[in-house]
Formats: structure tokens, sequence, C-alpha cells
């Protein structure tokens, strides 16, 4: 039994809205707020407790609103303030809640504050960012993510310095060490918690902290010590714990509201350090164990050929497990803004098995002891957009890369064949409300191609048919809430070693559940015994052959401990 069961957002199904892509009401091409406002409904009829919306602050948009300008208001194609005070009241009387994302690493390159820091030392805002004056020299090597040379500083001429930047040179990291930094983004966090939202989605919170000497980093140290991988040292600042204790402490506690770290570089077994309710941080994270199963360590995005192992997909989320089985709360993702599709990313989205498949997906996610994040789109099985040129994609990150590889002279076919599968674009295309022009999500020219599928895959044609995805989704979620088992019982896995299935039992005391998924497309001989108990879910509606598991099949069965 886990500890403090009944802390509300425990027990939540959290749905991700992407608001550029979700709903124009103003022929713009762009979401908006009142987009999201008039599918409330739709939301609500899912059966989901908390809506996070991705950044909807005032920005120049290099990074679709993770580079915030003004975090006091609202991105005008997205709507205004009104409207989302309109959100915030209309959410909560359709008793669910909403969280924002909220982006306090960095700002963007022309928020008031970094305006005026890049104009000279002498600056009082100039401290608030950081800095490398040109008298040291230059300045020791980080990784910027979505450089397109890969730099993490970046110059300013009027103060002969360079500032850090974890992301792209408009995305200035804040110097946390500055009091007046912290108390700057305190008050902020208060003004939209006093509008009456329930709890931030923390972006990129890990890397907050620098060392700010700014040692030399070599290969041999970051791949010792850190995988390789910048997130990781990122992550590893020395006052990253007391600052998340002091934003708790001056904010977080005085308010009923949840927070959720998205967590790059974070490990399991750092995981409670956290989440653990006596330290007094943060709620939840979201780790990126499980999402980067499979990609090649040590290069951008490219998948491993023949795909991921689902052996080593088991060991992440039974570590994960048992890393918050004592204190603090897991989550689960299989899919967001930052990531492919998750039916083409862990399942299969061809016309044959993306239905089969996306229903064994939702049936994990569903399961597990963690709190589920549903992207928007996959419970209507959205899948991969499969962009064929560099021109189609948006994104600062596939752009940037691709010049970087391109000026290195490096294989862009290779790089455009693989971002296929794993560009973040792919699951940014608008979504699929039904069949007609703009496939309803505009009126306009949409911002980012819609995928030609949606003439098939759309939410208005899955409404009523029993066996659709969205409405198994819609009983899984039922499912959830109404066996208190699925959400805290105990979760062991069975079958760690087979290489096609995914099993294991959710127990309270008697109550138990066993749950078994095929992952490939073939048929398995199943070697745990599936006899015993109902069946409560099944994706292949009745059909159900002893022994043996159909492709993507599906099963929870009702069972004896
Ligand atoms: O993502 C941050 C993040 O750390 C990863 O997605 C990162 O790109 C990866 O670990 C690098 O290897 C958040 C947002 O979710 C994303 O959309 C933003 O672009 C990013 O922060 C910058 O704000």
């Amino acid at each position: 039994m886990s500890n403090n069961a009944d802390i509300w957002w425990r027990s939540a199904v959290i749905y991700q809205v992407y608001p550029r892509s979700f709903k124009d009401t103003d022929g713009d091409g762009i979401g908006d707020l009142p987009g999201i406002i008039q599918k409330l409904d739709y939301i609500a009829s899912l059966g989901i407790d908390i809506l996070w919306i991705n950044p909807v602050y005032l920005s120049p948009d290099r990074d679709n609103g993770y580079d915030i300008s003004d975090f006091k208001n609202i991105q005008p194609q997205m709507g205004t303030m009104e409207d989302m005070e309109t959100l915030i009241k209309k959410v909560h009387e359709k008793g669910m809640k909403i969280i924002m994302d909220m982006v306090i690493n960095h700002t963007s390159d022309e928020h008031a504050w970094f305006k005026q820091a890049r104009m000279s030392r002498d600056n009082p805002y100039y401290s608030f960012y950081h800095w490398w004056p040109e008298e040291k020299g230059q300045p020791p090597y980080r990784c910027g993510f979505f450089d397109p040379e890969g730099q993490g500083w970046h110059y300013n001429e009027p103060t002969r310095s360079w500032y850090l930047h974890y992301f792209s040179h408009h995305q200035p990291d804040l110097n946390w060490e500055n009091p007046e930094v912290r108390e700057a983004l305190f008050d902020m966090l208060r003004f939209w918690l006093d509008k009456g939202i329930d709890g931030f989605r923390l972006d990129a919170i890990t890397f907050i902290s620098k060392d700010v000497s700014f040692p030399p980093v070599t290969r041999a140290f970051l791949d010792e010590k850190f995988k390789g991988d910048w997130g990781h040292y990122y992550a590893d600042g020395p006052r990253l714990h007391e600052y998340l204790r002091e934003m708790h402490e001056k904010v977080l506690r005085h308010y009923n509201i949840v927070t959720i770290a998205e967590a790059p570089g974070v490990r399991a077994d750092q995981a409670v350090d956290f989440v653990d309710p006596a330290r007094k941080e943060l709620d939840m994270i979201c780790h990126f164990e499980g999402i980067m199963v499979g990609y090649l360590p040590g290069e951008f995005k490219k998948m491993a050929p023949g795909g991921f192992d689902l052996k080593e997909l088991k060991a992440v989320y039974t570590r994960w497990d048992e890393a918050c089985e004592e204190k603090g709360w897991a989550t689960m993702y299989l899919g967001n803004h930052d990531q492919p599709r998750m039916i083409s990313h862990w399942g299969n989205d061809s016309d044959t098995f993306r239905d089969l498949s996306a229903k064994m997906l939702f049936t994990f996610l569903l399961t597990m002891r963690a709190t589920p994040f549903i992207y928007n789109g996959d419970e209507i099985g959205m899948v991969n957009i499969r962009f064929e040129k560099i021109e189609d994609y948006k994104d600062i990150e596939t752009r940037h890369v691709y010049q970087q590889l391109k000026d290195k002279g490096g294989d862009v076919q290779a790089f455009l064949q693989d971002q296929q599968l794993a560009a973040r674009d792919n699951s940014r295309t608008p979504f699929q409300w039904d069949s007609g022009a703009g496939a309803g999500f505009t009126t306009g020219q949409p911002w980012i191609s819609i995928n030609n599928n949606y003439i098939e895959v759309n939410a208005a044609g899955q409404e009523r048919p029993a066996s659709s995805l969205l409405n198994f989704v819609r009983s899984l979620i039922r499912l959830r809430k109404n066996n208190p088992v699925l959400i805290d019982g105990r979760y062991s896995l069975l079958l760690p070693d087979h290489p096609a299935i995914y099993a294991y039992k959710r127990q309270t005391g008697n109550d138990c559940y066993l749950i078994a998924l095929n992952f490939t497309s073939e048929a398995v001989v199943c070697p745990y015994d599936l006899s015993k108990g109902k069946i409560v879910v099944n994706n292949y509606e009745d059909t159900f052959e002893r022994g043996q598991l159909l492709p993507y099949q599906a099963l929870v069965i009702q069972t004896i401990p």
C-alpha cells in the first residue's frame, strides 16, 4: 500500500493539450485558448482530472512558446488574459483542474530583462543571466541543445562577453544564484497561482543550478561521470535542491497544488530527492529514462536498428516503480510534444495494427502504478507525419541540428530518415477533429501541415462506435478510477526476460489484476497461465486463445493473487 494514497493528484489522469495545434477558433491557423474552452466537454468526456497546457505566454515563438518574453501576459495569437481566466473558471466548473507549463530555466532573448542585460555590464539586469567575460579568453565548452553549432555560449558585442544558453541562443539561461532573480520568478509564480491555477509543469527545472566557476568539462569526464550525456551533467548543479526547497517554502506550500518537474538527466535512484514529501520540494517528476529506450547513445535521436528492446523497457519502468515504492510517486507517459507519436514509436502505425497497438499501449499506460499522462491526439490514434524535406519542419531543434550536420558535411539524408521516426514535429501536427476541410482544426491555413490520414483518423468518427480507440480509452480510464488497486496496488513484474510480452500484476490484499501485453506484430505463446480469472479488458473484443497472445493483444484479467 502506498503512503498518502489520499493525495488528489495521485489518482489523477492528466491530459496534455498542445494549444498551438489543438483547436483554432479565429482562422489564423494557430490553436487558441477559446479553442480549448470549446473542447472542454470532449476532454471531460474522457474522464480527465487535470489538464496540462503547454506555454501560452507572450513569446517570439522561436521554440513554440518555450522562449517567454513576458511571463505575465498571454500570446495574442492564443487569446487574451480574459480567455485564460475563463478557461480556468470553466475547467473548474467541469470538475477538472488545470496546470500551466512554466519555463524558468531560461527566458527569451526578447524578454525585457535580457534586453537590458545585454546592453552593458553595468546594467542591473546583467547579473540576471550567466556571462563569460572576454578577458578570460574563450569560454569552456558547453553544449547548446538547439544551437546550429552545438555551442552553449553566445557572444554579445556590447558587453564583450558570452552568455550561457543550454537550448538555443534565443533562450538565455537565468542566473538563479542571484536572489533577485529567484524573487522575481517566485513573484510571477504567485501571480498565476493567485489566478486559481492548480499547479505547474516545470520545464527543464533540473537545469536551474549551474557550477558558476564553469570548470572545463572534458569528453572523458562527461563519459565517465555522466554517460556522455550533457543533460545528466546539467541536472547535477550544486544548488538545485536548495533552490527547489526555497521555491517550496516561499511559494508552493501556500497553495493546494500539484508540481511536476520535467526532469531530463535524472536517474531512478535520484527520484526521491525530488518527490519525497518530507523533503518539501516537488510532487512528481517526468523522467526521460523510459522515453529514451531504443535511441542510440551519443547520437541525436537515432533509433537503434531493429527498434527498442522490450526487456530494457520493462527494466526501466520496474526500476522507477521501485524507486517510488516507499516515498514519492511516479508518472508515466509514452509521448508528448517533444517526442514522436506514441503509436509510431512504441506500437505499429500500419493500417492493420494502428488501432490494436494503440489499445495495447493505452492498456499499459493506464494500468501502471504511476500518474498517467495522455498526450492529445493519441486517444484517437494520431501517428507520425513523416516529413520528407527539411523545409516541412518548423521545429528549431530539427532545423538547427540539420544545419549543424550539413555544415560538417554529414549525411543529411540519413538524418531526415531518422527524423521521420523521431522528430518532435511528428506530434505537433493539428488535432484531427473530423474529416472536413482543415480536419476541423482550422478554417485557415494551419501553421504546420495536417496529417493526410485525418479522413479516416479523427475524433468525430470514433465518438459512437463502441469498439473505437477513443471509447476504449474512456472505458480504461473508468476501470482505473473504479478500481483503486490499479492506482496504488503493488506492481510486480512477471516474465522479465521475455522479449515480446510485458506482463505484471497489480495487487492490494485479495484484489488482483494480471496485465498481459504483446508488444509485437506476431502471435506469441504466453508461458504464464492466463486462464484463471475474468477478462475485463481485451483489445480483440471476444477473441482469446488459451496459452497465447495475438499480435499486440492486451488483456487485463481480474484474478486471484
Ligand atoms: O524540454 C527540455 C529537454 O530537456 C529535452 O526535451 C531536451 O531537448 C533534451 O533532453 C535534449 O537532449 C523542454 C520542453 O519540453 C521543450 O519543448 C523545450 O524546447 C525545451 O524544454 C526548452 O525550453
